[in-house]
């Protein structure tokens, strides 16, 4: 059996590891700060083992990193959530801390390990992960791309009012508003969307997308989305250990791919035992490669303001420490979205 720990029994963590304890196809463990709630949550989804999976997989709650030695998958989703008018990149510094300790503990215990990122901002948490442990870029991922592209396939199979299991979608670049829906590649079993959706329709599609984790927050007040992001975690996850080879849009680190260079940004990728088995490579029109860019030049942005904040403050009086803050909070435009 293989064996997954999803640090964080949030939302988000213990929904993945419902679909997952529904596939039965790995033991899980939820790491939590909270071991009560971690343990209460496995506890219960353990008891729907004989009615709805059938699965003998193992679920464990616990606080204790020790316990997830040798997990073929770490899954991080810890961290706090955004709530309504906060952008993921407010996040930033908090999860940053959070984010990297759970690397720094869980890599210790599971070397071999692929992680899979899931906190926000997600490109710059992705890239964290990857710093902290060392690992090879093609075991650190970050789980977005899956996501957007979901709800792209679903606001257009809503449109259409047509099966969602007929359209295929892309969705490119970081997770943040800045994100690339791609039209040129949507399309109902091979029909480009394009023949089927008139282009202002089409073009609020892509732009409810691109807002599609923020129109959530909003309608859920205190919280962000989990049922869908949960859901791809766990079809990365599946990808990974069945050596699905599927092509998958992630979070990656790009080697010179699309003109980008040692930065985790959402890529089409093939995804099986290895993590990313490579990155594919798509002919980008001038305003598409554009807007990947952008999107690009925002999380390079945000690497550089986490690294200026996480490095140790020289000594400095109060008022010189103040303007400093309101300098560096006056040049950070954080990406809103969603
Ligand atoms: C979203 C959050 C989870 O897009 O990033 O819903």
């Amino acid at each position: 059996m293989f064996k997954v720990t999803i640090i964080g029994a949030g939302n988000v963590g213990t929904t993945a590891g419902q679909y997952l304890h529904m596939k039965g196809i790995a033991d899980l463990l939820f790491i939590d700060i909270n071991e009560e709630m971690a343990r209460g949550k496995a506890l219960d989804l353990s008891q729907t083992a004989s009615i709805i999976s059938g699965s003998a997989a193992e679920i464990m709650g616990t606080t204790s990193y020790a316990a997830s030695a040798d997990s073929d998958i770490v899954v991080i989703t810890a961290g706090i959530a955004r709530k309504p008018n906060m952008s993921r990149d407010d996040l930033l510094n908090i999860n940053a801390g959070i984010v990297a300790q759970a690397a720094a503990e869980a890599i210790k215990h599971s070397p071999n390990a692929i992680f899979i990122v899931v906190t926000n901002p997600l490109d710059i948490m992705t890239d964290l992960v990857q710093k902290t442990t060392q690992l090879d870029s093609k075991r650190v991922l970050g789980m977005a791309g899956v996501l957007d592209s979901a709800r792209l396939e679903a606001f257009i199979a809503d449109h259409l009012q047509i099966s969602p299991a007929d359209v295929r979608a892309m969705v490119l670049g970081g997770h943040g508003d800045l994100m690339v829906p791609l039209k040129r590649h949507s399309s109902i079993k091979g029909i480009p969307v394009s023949e089927l959706i008139e282009a202002e329709a089409l073009q609020k599609i892509m732009e409810r997308t691109r807002n599609g984790g923020a129109e959530i927050v909003s309608l859920l007040k205190s919280g962000s989305a989990y049922y869908a992001p949960g859901a791809s975690v766990a079809q990365m996850v599946e990808a990974i250990l069945l050596d699905e080879k599927r092509l998958l849009p992630c979070c990656v680190k790009a080697n010179g791919q699309y003109g980008l260079k040692d930065i985790y940004i959402g890529l089409p990728a093939i995804v099986g035992r290895n993590g990313v088995e490579r990155i594919v490579e798509l002919a980008l029109t001038a305003e598409e490669s554009q807007a990947l860019a952008a999107s690009a030049q925002s999380i390079e942005s945000n690497i550089a303001l986490l690294e200026s904040l996480r490095q140790p403050k020289p000594q400095a009086l109060p008022e010189t420490t103040t303007d400093q803050k309101t300098a560096g909070n006056a040049t950070t435009a954080p990406e809103k979205s969603g």
